[in-house]
This record gives structure tokens, sequence and C-alpha cells, in this order.
């Protein structure tokens, strides 16, 4: 699979819980490459955007209060299958389920406080980093440490 880039959100209880600096540096560990990062507020619209697919479940008013709660930490990552790498390092959607290794797992025990968000296809992906990043936020650059990541092949 080639390079993808896929949205990354800290959630307000990683926030709140002073995380964000491990989780950052866990993306980093894997060697995905941050090409936009930002501290924001999310609003109920930007909510409602986001978690449209969600908007009729019986959660998703408990869902919108959580996540406009406190800032989060809005992240556009890049690597070789970067969707579905940062979906198997975050583990299952429950923390009491997520395996031990995980994000989630590591981290967490929470259904619904669940340290991050990373989207779930390419479809996903491009919609939501166009409505967390204008493309002049996103920043193409070269890492110098690229070239030792993975074989030309495989980008
Ligand atoms: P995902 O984040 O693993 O893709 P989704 O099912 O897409 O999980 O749900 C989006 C977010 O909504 C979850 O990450 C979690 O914070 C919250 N959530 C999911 N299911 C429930 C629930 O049954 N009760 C409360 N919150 C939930
Ligand atoms: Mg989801």
């Amino acid at each position: 699979m080639a390079t993808q880039r896929t949205l990354i959100l800290i959630k307000p209880d990683g926030m709140q819980r002073r995380l964000a600096g491990k989780l950052i540096a866990r993306l980093e560990d894997k060697s995905l490459k941050l090409v936009g990062l930002k501290l924001m507020q999310i609003t109920p619209e930007l909510a409602k955007q986001h978690y449209a697919e969600h908007i009729e479940k019986p959660f998703y008013p408990g869902l919108e209060q959580f996540i406009t709660s406190a800032p989060v930490i809005a992240i556009c990552a890049e690597g070789p299958s970067a969707i579905s790498v940062v979906r198997g390092m975050m583990g299952s959607t429950n923390g009491a389920e997520a395996p031990p290794g995980t994000i989630r797992g590591d981290y967490g025990i929470s259904r619904q406080y669940n340290l991050m968000h990373g989207s779930d296809g390419p479809e996903a992906a491009a919609k939501e980093i166009s409505i967390y990043f204008k493309p002049e936020e996103l920043i193409d650059y070269e890492a110098t440490l690229g070239g030792w990541v993975c074989a030309d092949d495989e980008k």
C-alpha cells in the first residue's frame, strides 16, 4: 500500500490527562511523518460534521459534549498505509477491550474516553483532513530520515 495521510485527534481526555506528548511520541516512534498539527477547540457544529455518521445514535449527545469539552490536538500524519496503521495502533474503541500494546489498551479503560481518533478509511481521511486543515496548513517537506523508514517501492 502506498503512502497515505490520516487525520488523528488527541481527544479532550488525552489533553486533560497530560498524555499528548506520549501519544505524539508513539506516532513518531512508528515513523509516521507529521504534516499538520494544531491545538483547537471543537465546536458543536464541527463535531456534527466530523461525527455525521453517529448523529442519530443514542450516544451522540454525550459524544458531542465530550469532544467539545476541552481542546484537542488535530494531527495529519503521513506514511505507508497510515490509515490502517494508526487504527491498529489505537486498538478497538473500548479501552477495556483494546489489547495491551495499543494506545487505547495501554492508557484507557472507557468506551467514550478513548484518547485518540483516527480516520477509518481513505474516504473518511480525505473528508476529515479537509474539515480540520486548510490546504496551506499541511506542510510538504522531505523528512531527513525518510530514506531509512521504508524502501522506495513501499512509499
Ligand atoms: P472509533 O473511534 O473507534 O472509530 P466509533 O464507533 O466511530 O469508534 O465512535 C466514535 C466515538 O464515539 C468513539 O471513539 C467513542 O469516543 C464514542 N463512542 C462510540 N461508541 C460509544 C458508545 O456506545 N457510548 C459512548 N460513546 C461511544
Ligand atoms: Mg469511527
